[in-house]
């Protein structure tokens, strides 16, 4: 559902390189959304990209209504994320992947925000109940990457890393004060969220791989060291001269049924990718085409 008026619900999408992932990813959005009734809009944020992406995104919000595209020149994932919050309008926004969306966690993630219970819901893939099919090296990765946190940090969420949703007006100061970008923006943002008392809440994930990793596990481990040790300098340890994280709360996962990739496609953004030139029909087609995780 679509009005002029500011949306209830703003999905921001980093997408960077995204040419055989983002038609169906978006198909099932807007499908999912639609079919909730939600006033909502969704914003994809695109920087950097030399495989079309930019042009599949405008392509599709041409046709669709909900969609709005955000482009910079530089890849670079936290200042897409940064971009995409400044712009939203939504009174609640959600950050997924193009490859990691899951509309059972909006669902819930919406419940315990419009009750006012917090303004920070976190996905995480180690919370208790989650279901990480991930390949070993990549759920050692998390565990390292969020221990390393934890420590570092004082972090209390399991794993910051991945889907959220935030309460705008309240996350803004916190968003605004965010110096790191690149992959530890998220960090960041929730670990300053934390310090703040804004009330963070986490929630168990359901993750699978839908496609390899896109850099090296090793460079990416470096990456994230260094980028941890300059946040702590940034930061701070999270005893010195401030309170330290209020207990984190946890809540349980929502399920939902999956709505069938056939169903999708017959739906008015599924007859989006129809509509496509025919590479980009075809690398929708080729990846999934409409259905699966998300709706
Ligand atoms: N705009 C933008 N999005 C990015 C960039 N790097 C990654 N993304 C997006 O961020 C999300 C997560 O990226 P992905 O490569 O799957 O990282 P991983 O899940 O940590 O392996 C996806 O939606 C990507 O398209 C970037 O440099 N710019
Ligand atoms: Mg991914």
């Amino acid at each position: 559902m679509v009005s002029d008026q500011a949306p209830e619900i703003s999905v921001v999408l980093p997408a960077h390189n995204e040419v055989s992932l983002l038609g169906s990813t978006v198909t099932n959005l807007i499908t999912g959304l639609g079919r909730r009734r939600l006033d909502f809009e969704v914003v994809i944020v695109e920087n950097g990209s030399t495989d079309g992406t930019l042009r599949l995104a405008r392509l599709l919000a041409a046709q669709l209504p909900e969609l709005r595209v955000l482009a910079l020149p530089v890849a670079n994932y936290g200042a897409a994320l940064r971009a995409g919050l400044a712009s939203a309008r939504g009174r609640y926004v959600v950050d997924f992947d193009v490859d990691y969306y899951e509309l059972a966690f909006l669902d819930h993630a919406l419940d315990l925000l419009r009750a006012g219970r917090t303004s920070l819901v976190v996905a995480s893939k180690r919370a208790p109940g989650s279901k990480d099919r991930r390949p070993l090296r990549r759920r050692l990765l998390t565990l390292a990457f969020s221990s390393a946190s934890r420590r570092l940090l004082g972090m209390a969420v399991s794993d910051a890393h991945g889907m959220k949703a935030l309460h705008r007006v309240l996350l803004e100061p916190i968003a605004d004060a965010c110096v790191t970008r690149g992959s530890l923006y998220d960090v960041e943002l929730v670990v300053r969220a934390e310090r703040a008392h804004l009330g963070v809440e986490e929630v168990p994930a359901v993750v699978a791989e839908r496609r390899p990793p896109r850099s090296a596990l090793w460079r990416r481990s470096l990456e994230s060291l260094v980028g941890l040790v300059r946040l702590r300098l940034v930061l701070g340890p999270a005893t010195e001269g401030r309170p330290s994280s209020p207990p984190l709360r946890r809540s349980a996962r929502a399920t939902r049924p999956l709505m069938p990739r056939a169903a999708v496609l017959k739906t008015r953004a599924g007859a989006a990718i129809r509509r496509l030139p025919e590479p980009f029909r075809r690398a929708a087609r080729s990846r999934g085409g409409g259905g699966g995780a998300g709706c």
